[in-house]
């Protein structure tokens, strides 16, 4: 029986292999790398790093790249900056160096932005870096020369929908007439061309980074994604050609999903506001709030793509070098548990930190340190051996296996009193299996309870319309609600939070606008409470630190342990507030 199995598996295997090389390399393959690197470096570079967010003396609202746009610069304008573009101090080597100390294990860089200069020597448009500038060198070339060297792997941003240069591509208004304009003959004359130029003269190429689709047609998306793939067939596409037509998805800027994702994510973001260097930016991140956020992330299955922009002088900003190397020193010590790491069992975020993990590993990402060290755990069903830290092995964490089953399971962990790393403690817990958990919405250690918009019940045909950040938007009917279902374990009294959050307006989010007015009314165990949205303060989300909430408290309530239902109604819609009403979480807080 075993001799014939292998006689007939031998070929067959053979076959696959052959049916799989003819077919090609699919996503899956792609995205092996991708998928263990987890971080990676976004580099916006152009000729927008001259005026760095001034023109004419006046600062230009929003982000730096947009400049030409924000402040309807005319093509023969914005030209001319680059006769002024001479970054002498301009180093790849230094940049790969940044991006490896930083612990990135990709780098994507803007070969072509929306202003439509190519940073890369082009034969297709001579308005590029090479041909066009005093510095005449080949930024692309010489960083794709220098990610050879260093075996890192390099991708190249390119805008395919806007050419704010070119009469027939998307975007610039205010030099030309949208009517006349022919999007196939840009596509094919100057942007297929291009792309073509970066597949074929600087080596292996890792991704090439689209975006704004805009109005591109699938067929169009397609033409795209299949060039790319002819011309190099291990080449990633992200999630911005348009159309599903990438090989993983992309979430907006700075845009964090609230839960786990089962399918591939990446979320660009910014150290401080803008893409491009702005002189006048200094709003960044802490080194805190950036390892939080690449744990979070990878916690809900997504890469980090972390943008710094250099100077017209070709340094990257020193705020943004510190700031990546304190990323780096922490991944020195707790990379485990975020390089190959996999999602968290449960699909929902946690105050104190988030949750990655590794075969029969789970990693306690905590930036929350617990009173005296004591954490506690509801929900995990697989059973624990041992934890330990990863800063500090020898310290001594006890793990109490009092309640591992029943409802909620339990797990109790003695940890030292005080975090051992300022930023995010990563404890390590050594499981029986494969980590399982509890899916459903619970009340957490803390008394709390937490109801994202992602994991709300919709009435079937309702035109409320959820983001990944679980957003409601178009709510704009009195007669529609929202319910969730989730278990409370703790008797006594609650306090209802709404979280709302600001609109997005025209101007982008520097002009986000937050108006009140609307009453919501939640119901939940018989008893109704209600509020007018009125602003009792910002909480700042931690991990979207560029978008706060909103807090509203609607009233309190008594529960008893066991399931329950809450129902969210908007009793009055504030017809003014665009998109209607903006929730983001209910919250029930214990009040004693
Ligand atoms: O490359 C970075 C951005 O320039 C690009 N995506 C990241 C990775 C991007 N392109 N478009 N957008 C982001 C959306 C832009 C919206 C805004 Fe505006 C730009 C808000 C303010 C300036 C457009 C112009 C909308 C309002 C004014």
């Amino acid at each position: 029986m075993r001799r014939f199995r292998s006689f007939v598996l031998v070929p067959l295997l053979a076959m696959t292999t052959l049916v799989l090389a003819t077919a090609g390399t699919s996503s899956q393959d792609r995205l092996t790398w991708w998928r263990d690197a987890r971080f990676g470096m976004f580099i916006h570079w152009g000729l927008y790093s001259i005026p760095a967010g001034e023109w004419k003396g006046q600062q230009v609202p929003g982000i730096g790249e947009w400049i030409m746009n924000r402040a309807k610069i005319p093509v023969k304008e914005y030209e001319q900056l680059a006769s002024q573009f001479n970054p002498v101090k301009f180093n790849a080597d230094e940049w790969v160096k940044t991006a490896q100390e930083a612990g990135q294990k990709y780098m994507v860089i803007t070969a072509k932005h929306h202003d439509g200069f190519a940073m890369f020597h082009s034969k297709v448009s001579k308005y590029n870096v090479y041909d066009a500038t005093p510095f005449h060198r080949d930024v692309i070339g010489e960083l794709a020369a220098a990610c050879k060297r260093h075996g890192m792997p390099l991708g190249f941003y390119y805008s395919q929908t806007q050419d704010w240069h070119e009469k027939d591509a998307v975007g610039n208004i205010w030099d030309f007439d949208p009517k006349h304009a022919n999007f196939d003959k840009y596509l094919h004359e100057k942007a297929m061309p291009q792309v073509r130029e970066l597949l074929t003269n600087y080596g292996p190429v890792a991704l090439i980074w689209f975006d704004t689709p805009r109005d591109i047609t699938a067929a169009q998306s397609k033409e795209l994604v299949d060039l790319v793939h002819k011309l190099q067939p291990n080449c990633l596409v992200d999630g911005r050609v348009g159309n599903d037509a990438g090989d993983y998805r992309s979430t907006g800027d700075n845009e964090i999903p609230s839960k786990r994702m089962n399918y591939d994510w990446e979320v660009p973001a910014t150290l401080n506001d803008t893409w491009g260097f702005k002189k006048n930016d200094s709003n960044w991140k802490s080194p805190q709030t950036l390892i939080r956020q690449l744990v979070d992330i990878v916690s809900k299955n997504g890469n980090y793509l972390l943008n710094v922009g250099p100077t017209s002088e070709g340094l990257i900003p020193q705020p943004s070098v510190e700031r990546l190397q304190a990323v780096g020193a922490w991944l020195k010590t707790n990379g485990d548990a975020v390089y190959a790491a996999k999602p968290s069992p449960f699909p929902y975020e946690f105050n104190w930190g988030s949750i990655t993990t590794k075969e029969n590993r789970l990693f306690l990402n905590v930036v929350e340190w617990p009173k005296d060290g004591r954490f506690t755990l509801y929900g995990l069903q697989t059973g624990v051996q041992r934890a330990s830290l990863l800063a500090r092995p020898e310290d001594v964490v006890t793990v109490a296996k009092d309640k591992t089953s029943g409802t909620p399971p339990v797990l109790n962990l003695k940890l030292p009193a005080h975090a051992p790393d300022p930023n995010v403690s990563v404890v390590a817990v050594d499981l029986d299996g494969p980590p399982k958990a509890n899916q459903e919405l619970i009340q957490q250690p803390d008394g709390s309870v937490t109801l994202n918009g992602q994991f709300a019940d919709l009435p079937s045909g309702t035109p409320i319309k959820i983001s990944n950040r679980g957003i409601t938007s178009n709510w704009t009917d009195p007669s529609q609600k929202l319910e969730w279902t989730f278990e409370v374990y703790r008797p006594g009294r609650y306090q209802v939070i709404a979280r709302t959050t600001p609109v997005k307006s025209a101007g982008g989010w520097d002009t986000a606008q937050w108006s009140g007015g609307d009453e919501l009314q939640a119901s939940v165990e018989g008893h109704n409470v209600s509020h007018t949205l009125s602003d009792e303060g910002k909480i700042p989300d931690p991990r979207n630190p560029l978008y706060p909430d909103v807090k509203t408290t609607l009233g309190e309530v008594t529960l008893s342990p066991g399931t329950k239902r809450l129902t969210v109604q908007a009793t009055k819609i504030n017809p003014e507030t665009k998109g209607g009403i903006h929730l983001r979480e209910i919250e029930l807080i214990p009040m004693s």
